[in-house]
């Protein structure tokens, strides 16, 4: 499918009355009208008074279309929705939140996106700016100076314009900075009063078309020549294939170069599909954290070409330790540029000997040309074990269950638990899966699923989140936009009822300490009573099917949740899981936190 004609199919609307033909216009008309230039499809918002002339401008200046308002209950669920959007169409949407109350609640979410280097514009306001302008109280509560400062430091821009000439430019400016790699939210702040201001005849528009985003760079041709020579020299060339776009032709290359060079390729499950998984080269099952095997598996690596993968310091410094690293290390990624002081998220810094600022997309059909044909026998890879207790609800059972519906269908997975092991369902196309919330913040999964099935909408790929009820319970509100707008969707909860990754943790502290383990679940189990979670589900319009606790019930639970999310529902299935993890999801020793 292509996502991007998918923006025709449209979600229910919420149509305003006509107004009547006026001359004047606000300053907040012509913010909306610079929107509509920029192709925003569609706002996601929590209202609020410091933007009510820019809701009335969307409402009965363009008539709540292009872009089109969807309401939601909590900042972080509107920029969750814009991220999970921008994940499946690699394409920005807007989130409107008001004052700095309302940024506050969104600034996870906000960190979430820009940990995952996904484009979105939020839009914010403040109190009127001019202090004789304030209404007594609220407006002085909810102006703040310097309000951008509450996010500075995970977004790639922000601006308080001052006219709306400035306005333009800053939105102009935004939506650049934001679609230009490495990707991120941008933030802009529109003063009440400049919304409210009349501005007579609508101030001229610039042309978009004549700002948009540059071409993506290409690495110099000494660069790829150096690149194909020491691939197309190596023994045990290796990929790693980290952040790429979700364009089904750049996975078709990859794949080539892969086989050209008969390169093992590795993935990580923090991000979307890069690499099938089931192709005889995909190295090992896409995990958090590179497990034993697969590090031992990278040790033979003679030369590595990292696709802008998240941590490639850290996987080198999992496979080779103190010593200096034993391969040849080609870098591609641009992610350098947003590199800052606040957030650690940009990694360790790893050595590189081919170091190409591009984003692979760029560069892997150049390489592809450039490179030699190699000849090499793959081994086979482990198969997982079989599953040892068939007979008890867990993510394993859940997810086996879970291929054999949708073994004919095109599902998109949205959201895995942390429990989840990458081995227990393959990836075959760019939109398989779309990867983590970038951040670590729990609660994104909700707000990042409706956002991705916004996009998906008539798509015929449906899609399928299989979610942690501590991520569900922090987000779900998100769903009541799902209901609302109908934006089907079906989210299989592996609940295990508790905060179990911090149960690991304290498990861990506790044999640390030689204190009981018994302990573990204090402060961390969600029992007790139970939380009805598919009730929470209909509550807000949705179906909600369970609790299932047993396995006979859990592929009659999911046929029905697939069915019904394919009339156009939104369907909530919560499975009980027995908590434990299949896979590693805290690296080893101390100090480790998720
Ligand atoms: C906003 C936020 N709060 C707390 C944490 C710490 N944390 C990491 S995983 C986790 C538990 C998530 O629970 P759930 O989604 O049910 O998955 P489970 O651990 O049970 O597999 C918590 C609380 C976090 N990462 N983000
Ligand atoms: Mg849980």
């Amino acid at each position: 499918m292509n996502a991007k004609e998918n923006l025709s199919q449209g979600v229910r609307a919420e149509a305003p009355v006509a107004s009547p033909e006026q001359k004047e216009t606000w300053g907040s008309d012509a913010i909306a009208a610079m929107l509509r230039s920029l192709e925003i499809p569609y706002l996601a918002l929590n209202p609020g008074a410091s933007y009510r002339g820019l809701h009335d401008s969307i409402v009965n200046y363009l008539g709540n279309t292009r872009p089109q308002m969807l309401l939601c209950l909590h900042e972080e669920s509107a920029v969750a929705i814009a991220h999970g959007y921008a994940k499946v169409t690699d394409r920005m949407m807007g989130a409107v939140v008001h004052s700095n109350v309302g940024l506050m609640h969104a600034s996870m979410a906000i960190f979430n996106a820009w940990c995952d280097r996904m484009p979105m514009l939020v839009l914010g306001a403040t109190g009127p700016w001019d202090a004789a302008k304030r209404r007594p109280w609220i407006d002085w509560i909810h102006t703040a100076s310097d309000q951008g400062a509450l996010v500075r430091d995970y977004t790639k821009w922000d601006n308080q314009p001052a006219s709306v000439p400035a306005a333009y430019e800053a939105l102009l400016r935004a939506a650049q900075i934001a679609n230009t790699a490495p990707r991120g939210p941008t933030y802009i702040n529109l003063d009440a009063g400049l919304q409210e201001a009349k501005v007579g005849e609508l101030p001229r528009l610039p042309d978009a078309k004549r700002h948009r985003p540059p071409d993506p760079v290409r690495p110099g041709a000494h660069l790829v020549e150096a690149a194909a020579k020491l691939l197309s020299g190596a023994k045990h060339p290796v990929i790693l294939a980290g952040r790429v776009s979700r364009s089904q032709a750049a996975w078709k290359e990859r794949v080539a170069l892969a086989e050209k060079l008969q390169a093992r390729v590795f993935t990580d499950i923090k991000l979307g599909a890069a690499f099938p998984t089931d192709h005889p080269l995909h190295a090992a099952p896409p995990a958090t954290f590179l497990p034993p095997d697969a590090a031992q598996l990278l040790r033979g690596a003679d030369v590595v070409l990292a696709l802008d993968w998240v941590d490639p310091a850290g996987v080198l410094k999992q496979v080779w330790g103190a010593e200096p690293v034993g391969a040849k290390v080609i870098q591609v990624s641009p992610d350098a540029h947003l590199h800052r002081g606040w957030s650690m998220d940009y990694q360790g810094l790893p050595p590189v000997d081919i170091y190409m600022m591009c984003e692979p997309d760029a560069v892997v059909p150049l390489l592809l040309d450039a490179v030699k044909p190699r000849t090499s026998a793959v081994t086979s890879k482990p198969a997982l074990p079989p599953n040892s207790t068939p007979d008890v609800v867990s993510i394993r059972t859940l997810a086996e269950a879970l291929n054999a519906a949708t073994a004919d269908m095109e599902i998109c997975l949205t959201r895995l638990p942390l429990g989840w092991n990458g081995a227990y369902r393959d990836f075959r196309h760019p939109l398989d899966y779309i990867g983590s919330e970038g951040g670590g913040g729990v609660g994104a999964g909700p707000g990042i699923t409706v956002g991705a099935a916004l996009a998906l909408k008539g798509s015929g790929r449906l899609p399928v989140a299989i979610m942690g009820d501590g991520d569900f319970l922090m987000g779900n509100n998100a769903l009541w936009t799902a209901t609302h707008y109908g934006i089907p969707c079906l989210i299989l909860l592996a609940n295990n009822r508790s905060f179990f990754n911090d149960e690991l943790h304290q498990e861990r502290v506790a044999k640390e300490r030689s204190r009981p383990v018994e302990n573990r679940w204090i402060g961390q189990r969600i029992s007790g009573p139970d939380i009805d979670l598919a009730m929470m589900a209909r509550a807000q319009g949705a179906e909600g099917i369970g609790p299932v606790t047993k396995v006979a019930e859990l592929a009659p639970a999911i046929q029905k949740g697939l069915r019904m999310a394919q009339g156009g529902a939104v369907c909530v299935v919560d499975v009980r899981v027995a908590p434990g993890y299949d896979t590693n999801v805290s690296s080893s020793g101390a100090g480790q936190k998720r």
